[in-house]
């Protein structure tokens, strides 16, 4: 399938800066190439440019950047919809406050077509605070609840098609804020986290989920932060979390995504290659869609990790 890529430079979702430079560094990790190499015509649409800012106010003083927020938010939204119409859509992070956009214009397209739009969060944490719970005011943690069609995200566009709970999996997660853990227990959306994976292993709860999807004839979106990865190959992201998902657990998840053929958009969040070691962080992420996109271990040419 062509791959369209678009690039989201937004960093203001947390407080912590290089996320900025994410898309170019997926672009010098040559993540265009290595789809190419895999049979898979690229279109690189660049980077969403911002249009100007409207004033909004947030009853919780702790939001920062909301203006920018809801800006590429209505930005992501549209190139995403366009793109889904192209191809797979790829975006390219930027913090997790890109899934926001991202995932809105999936939604309307998918609710175009007429098919249930499904998601799997691959993260250590939940991102399921609202404007009006977060506290650090950072709001790469929101869009699971904005996509799910919690209320308090009054400065938003409303959500085109909000996705039922039980059509979202949160997979790997390991950090969660009590005002999410209680919002979270008052829905039935699928939550294996680290525990559940340890106990069950990576794939089988993976396979329950893409079955539903299957069953539904659904549309499946992507959503992997760097954080899903354990922070021992994955050094790159603001807000490491012990524990996270082995070279080979994650490679498995994206062999199985590949073999399920349900993927048709994915974001790729948190890269943050200010921290990174040599590039180490953005080409094991390039690895990884590669293998969701068909790269095989018995095919995959000798490469060295840093
Ligand atoms: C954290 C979100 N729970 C917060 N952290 C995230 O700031 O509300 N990190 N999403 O990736
Ligand atoms: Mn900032
Ligand atoms: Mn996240
Ligand atoms: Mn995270």
């Amino acid at each position: 399938s062509t791959c369209i890529l678009i690039g989201a430079p937004i960093d203001t979702g947390q407080k912590r800066e290089g996320c900025l430079m994410g898309p170019a560094a997926y672009r010098v990790a040559g993540l265009a190439q290595s789809l190419s190499e895999l049979g898979h015509p690229v279109i690189d649409h660049g980077d969403v440019a911002l249009a100007e800012l409207d004033e909004h106010d947030c009853p919780n003083p702790a939001v920062h950047h909301l203006a920018e927020t809801v800006a590429w938010t209505k930005a992501l939204a549209m190139a995403g919809a366009a793109a889904m119409s192209e191809g797979v859509p790829i975006f390219l992070g930027g913090d997790h406050s890109l899934s926001l956009g991202s995932v809105a214009g999936v939604a309307a397209h998918a609710a175009e077509q007429g098919r249930p739009l499904f998601v799997l969060w691959l993260d250590a944490h939940s991102d399921y605070h609202t404007p009006l719970t977060t506290q650090t005011g950072n709001l790469h943690g929101t869009p699971v609840a904005y996509i799910a069609g919690r209320s308090g995200f009054d400065a938003f566009p409303p959500f085109p098609a909000s996705v039922p709970a039980e059509r979202i999996c949160l997979y790997g997660i390991r950090s969660v804020d009590t005002a999410e853990h209680a919002g979270l227990l008052e829905t039935d959306m699928t939550i294996c986290d680290m525990r559940v994976l340890d106990e069950r292993g990576i794939v089988a709860p993976l396979r329950e989920f893409l079955d539903k999807v299957r069953a539904e004839n659904g549309m499946l979106h992507v959503s992997l932060d760097v954080d899903f990865l354990d922070p021992g190959i994955a050094p790159a992201v603001g807000t490491t979390v012990p524990g996270g998902t082995t070279f080979r657990e994650a490679h498995l998840v994206m062999e199985h995504l590949h073999e399920s053929g349900l993927v048709t958009s994915l974001d790729l969040v948190e890269l943050n290659p200010f921290l990174d070691e040599r590039g180490r962080t953005a080409r094991l992420m390039v690895e990884l869609v590669g293998s969701l996109m068909g790269r095989k271990v018995f095919d995959r040419p000798t490469r060295s990790f840093g």
